[in-house]
């Protein structure tokens, strides 16, 4: 695949993929949001995890404003925008390969939408979050009323917006919106690590794991129920259940012929 404003390296079974305009703060374009969306539609076969990273020294900051002014977009065209940043997202967050986020710096506006579909996010110290619409006449339209929406609370959203504030790491560590606070510079070295662990599990388990839960979460009770049990049964029908199995039986077998060995003795 040949991007634009990303970069993709595999290292091994992980995908990184770095946003790669550092001089514009990584700020998405239309040709992004597009990279974004074919890249998580389509990942390459061999990839387990991915990575997701800023070049430079900010994550992302949002919409690329340059380019919104310059094509001065009517209401439908900026309406049919949205909704491919709503299609691209939704390839990361449901498309099944689990994505961590390595974060520094600016996390805003389209950039906090981005980091909302990630499954996993690492931050730095240095990392700040805002959804800084209100001071540029516009409103969220990448996903955020749902995403953030649904990490933070619509009414700390409201909030969040109307008083323009910014959270910094800590702050938005205990509002989940991210996982974890690493010292500067070691988002990236942290998330390589989660994208190793997370690369040895199942990957049908994975597949569950960023697909279900929050659809499940989207559902009423009942539905909830039947749907986790549906998939479930699906992971456990996958070859290395057998195999996690027999070796988890074998190493008890073996326990036991040696405590019933010392007992004779
Ligand atoms: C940009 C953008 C951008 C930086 N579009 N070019 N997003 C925002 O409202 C965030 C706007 N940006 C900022 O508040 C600041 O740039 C940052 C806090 C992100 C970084 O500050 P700083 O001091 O480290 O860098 P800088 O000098 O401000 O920016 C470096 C360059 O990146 C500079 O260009 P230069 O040619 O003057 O060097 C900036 O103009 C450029 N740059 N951010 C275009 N966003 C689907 S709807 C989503 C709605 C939104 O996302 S609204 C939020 C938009």
């Amino acid at each position: 695949m040949n991007f634009r404003s990303l970069q993709i390296e595999m290292a091994g079974p992980i995908a990184i993929v770095t946003l790669s305009r550092p001089e514009r703060c990584n700020a998405i374009d239309e040709s992004t949001v597009e990279e974004i969306g074919r890249f998580f539609e389509c990942p390459p076969q061999e990839a387990r995890v991915a990575v997701l990273k800023g070049a430079g020294r900010h994550f992302c900051a949002g919409l690329d404003l340059e380019e919104h002014a310059r094509l001065q977009r009517t209401p439908v065209q900026f309406m049919r925008m949205c909704q491919r940043w709503h299609w691209a997202f939704d390839q990361m967050q449901f498309g099944g390969l689990p994505i961590i986020g390595a974060l520094q710096g600016a996390v805003v506006g389209g950039g906090l939408e981005l980091a909302a579909a990630c499954h996993t996010r690492v931050a730095e110290t240095s990392t700040f979050f805002a959804l800084p619409e209100g001071q540029r006449a516009i409103f969220t339209g990448g996903g955020a009323t749902v995403r953030v929406g649904r990490i933070i609370g619509p009414g700390r959203m409201v909030d969040m917006m109307l008083a323009a504030r910014t959270y910094d790491a800590e702050r938005a560590l205990q509002l989940g919106l991210c996982h974890e606070v690493v010292s500067s510079g070691l988002s990236f070295a942290r998330a390589m690590g989660i994208a190793e662990a997370a690369a040895k599990q199942a990957p049908l388990s994975n597949y569950a794991m960023v697909t279900a839960i929050s659809r499940i979460n989207d559902m009423s009770t009942t539905d909830g129920l039947f749907t986790e049990s549906l998939m479930a049964g699906m992971v456990q029908s996958a070859p290395e259940v057998a195999a996690g199995l027999a070796e988890f039986l074998q190493k008890r077998s073996r326990r036991l012929e040696a405590t019933q060995q010392n007992t004779a003795v």
